[in-house]
């Protein structure tokens, strides 16, 4: 059985008989209550200096190692002559990388006071623990090189390392040759400062996690072992490209690089010969901290695929000891000292020569 629908009371009907003014003019009274309230109780808590819920920051939150807070520990009184502390307490772990921003030289410049011109850096509360020339392959890639300077500075001066940045640009049209730069920037940077450690990096790979520090280690160190390029994996286990970093003992050792590949490829597959031929081994950060990003590109003019590469890394043992830091000949063209790195351009040669 159905019952009737209730039958308003009085009361009900007097208030439908008042709409919708008064209805209407009581609603918008409490909202204004409850505005007024809502307002003086963030003015309280701001004044407060504790604003609830999360507060605006510059800087994505460090994740990963603790980043001891100034209040509970305050830094140590400057001391250049002690060592400094190993792993850094500077190292915020993860980072964002991307490259859609635009970046300003001058501004990275100013961001980073304590870079001294030609890109080098002393850390000023500790002695580092390595001197590391940072060598880069160059040819066209200016925009490339931006974001690789606004990335790694910072980070660099966060793992508190005495670091300088060569850029080894190869002048003239012919073949790319990245190994013969590597072997030059070697030499150039020893004339410079008694380095003991080179890092050899693409100009387009970024590190995303600052706990993959840019020094030498024991044996020659593989640090781009996550590339975003590769699914973040390596492409195979032998792969020594990217980003790597040999001891000054370590370089010599294997009599530097290989002058002889020119254009893409082989090279670095070289480089891991030798190592191995020389007893070494290759030391890897795990893949976590390993992660990078590489900036995406075509293939550059005057860098195709080397279709000799095969044949030449199959021989590494016999040419190793006549072909690389023994045999290397160029020119200086110039040396420019930036403010944030040093330019080298040189005279390679040509692969007949
Ligand atoms: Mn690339």
């Amino acid at each position: 059985m159905r019952r009737p629908p209730p039958r308003p009371t009085p009361r009900a009907r007097r208030t439908m008989r008042e709409l919708p003014g008064a209805w209407l003019q009581k609603a918008c009274r409490l909202l204004v209550l409850v505005c007024a309230l809502h307002l003086s109780a963030v003015l309280f808590y701001y004044l407060a200096g504790s604003a609830p819920g999360p507060r605006w920051s510059p800087e994505p939150a460090p994740r990963g190692p603790a980043a001891p807070s100034p209040r509970t520990a305050p830094p140590p009184p400057p001391n250049a002559s002690q060592p400094c502390p190993e792993p850094s307490p500077r190292l915020v772990g993860p980072l964002r990388v991307e490259f859609s921003l635009t970046v300003n030289l001058k501004k990275v410049e100013e961001e980073n006071p304590d870079v001294r011109e030609g890109g080098r850096h002393t850390p000023k509360d500790c002695k580092a623990l390595q001197k590391v020339a940072i060598i880069i392959p160059f040819r066209n890639r200016d925009e490339h090189l931006k974001y690789w300077l606004y990335y790694l500075h910072p980070i660099l001066q966060r793992q508190q390392l005495d670091y300088g940045v060569y850029v080894i640009n190869q002048g003239g049209e012919e073949t790319f040759n990245r190994a013969k730069l590597l072997n030059i920037g070697f030499v150039e940077a020893l004339k410079e400062y008694d380095y003991d450690c080179f890092v050899f990096s693409d100009v387009d790979l970024i590190p995303m996690d600052d706990r993959n520090t840019y020094k030498c280690y024991d044996q020659p160190r593989h640090l781009s072992v996550s590339m975003d390029k590769f699914g973040f994996r390596l492409p195979y286990n032998q792969y020594f490209g990217g980003v790597s970093a040999l001891s000054k003992e370590q370089f010599q050792k294997i009599n530097g690089f290989p002058n002889n590949y020119w254009g893409w490829g082989g090279e670095d597959d070289d480089i891991y010969n030798r190592l191995v031929f020389k007893g070494m081994g290759i030391s890897r950060p795990d893949a976590a901290i390993g992660k990078c990003r590489m900036i995406r590109h075509s293939r550059d003019n005057k860098n195709e695929p080397n279709p000799q590469r095969f044949n030449k890394i199959a021989h590494t043992k016999e040419t190793m000891n006549s072909d690389g830091l023994n045999t290397l000949s160029y020119t200086v063209v110039n040396t420019e000292r930036f403010p944030l790195y040093t330019k080298i351009t040189v005279a390679v040669g040509s692969p007949k020569s």
